[in-house]
C-alpha cells in the first residue's frame, strides 16, 4: 500500500441520468470512498470532452479519467483496479482470493455489462425504430442469460466471493444500470445484492457527491 496525493477524476458537467449515479464516474467515486482516499472532481461538458485537452487524457473523449501526479488513466475498470491495488479495503491479501476478486471485476465489465449496455442503448436510442418491439425481447434474453447464472452463483451469499471486494463493486455498478428497465425485479436475490451495495456508507457518500453536481449543491 502506498500513500498518495489526492487524485482528480473527471465527471459529466451535466449527466444525462440527472444524478441517478449511472454514469461511470460513480464506480470510481465509490472505490475512492471505500478506501478513504480524498479526491477532486473536474466537471467536463460534452463539448470539452471532445477537445484536444481532454482527449490527451482520454483517447475516446469520455469520462471518467483519473490523474494522480503524472499518472493519467482512463477506463473505469482500470481506474478501480489501480485504486484497489494501492489501498486497503477492496482486494483480499490472500493471492488466490485477490485473483478471484479481480476475475469478478473482469466478469462484470466484460461479460455482464455488454448485454446490459445493449439493453440500455436499445431502450433509449432505438425506441422509435419499427423493429423495436421485435428486438427488445431478444436483447432482454441476452441480459437474462447473464443474470440467471450470476444469481445461481451468488446463491444466498452476501457477496460474490467472501468479503466485499472490488469485484462486487464493479458487478453492482454494472447491475445498477438495469434499474430503469425493471429487469432486476425478476431476480430478487440480485436486487437484494445490489441493495446491499447501495446501503454501504461509501456508496452513499459517492452517490451524494455525484447527485450534488446535478442539484448544484457540490462543495
Ligand atoms: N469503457 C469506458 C469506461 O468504463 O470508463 C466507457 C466510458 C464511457 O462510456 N463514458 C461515458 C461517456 O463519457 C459516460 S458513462 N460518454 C460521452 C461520450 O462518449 O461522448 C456512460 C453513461 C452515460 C449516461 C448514462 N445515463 O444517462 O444513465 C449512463 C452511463
Amino acid at each position: 500500500m502506498t500513500a498518495s496525493i489526492s487524485p482528480t477524476i473527471t465527471a459529466f458537467e451535466t449527466s444525462p441520468d440527472r444524478g441517478k449515479g449511472l454514469a461511470r464516474d460513480m464506480r470510481v467515486r465509490w472505490a475512492l470512498e471505500e478506501v478513504g482516499l480524498p479526491y477532486e472532481v473536474r466537471l467536463v461538458s460534452f463539448a470539452a470532452m471532445k477537445e484536444p485537452a481532454h482527449q490527451a487524457l482520454h483517447p475516446f473523449g469520455q469520462i471518467p479519467t483519473y490523474e494522480e501526479g503524472d499518472l493519467v488513466l482512463f477506463e473505469s475498470g482500470a481506474i478501480v483496479l489501480h485504486i484497489a491495488e494501492r489501498h486497503a479495503g477492496l482486494l483480499p491479501d490472500d493471492p488466490h482470493a485477490r485473483a478471484r476478486a479481480i476475475t469478478w471485476m473482469f466478469a462484470a465489465i466484460n461479460t455482464v455489462e455488454p448485454p446490459i449496455l445493449d439493453l440500455s442503448n436499445t431502450r433509449i436510442m432505438e425506441r422509435d425504430r419499427r423493429w423495436y418491439e421485435q428486438r427488445l425481447p431478444l436483447v432482454e434474453d441476452r441480459v437474462r442469460n447473464r443474470l440467471d447464472p450470476l444469481s445461481a452463483r451468488l446463491g444466498n451469499a452476501e457477496w460474490l466471493d467472501g468479503a466485499f471486494s472490488a469485484g462486487d463493486l464493479m458487478m453492482i455498478a454494472v447491475l445498477l444500470r438495469l434499474k430503469p428497465s425493471g429487469m432486476l425485479n425478476g431476480h430478487p436475490s440480485l436486487a437484494a445484492y445490489v441493495a446491499r451495495g447501495e446501503a454501504r456508507a461509501a456508496y452513499k457518500r459517492a452517490f451524494d457527491a455525484q447527485l450534488a453536481v446535478f442539484t448544484g449543491q457540490q462543495r
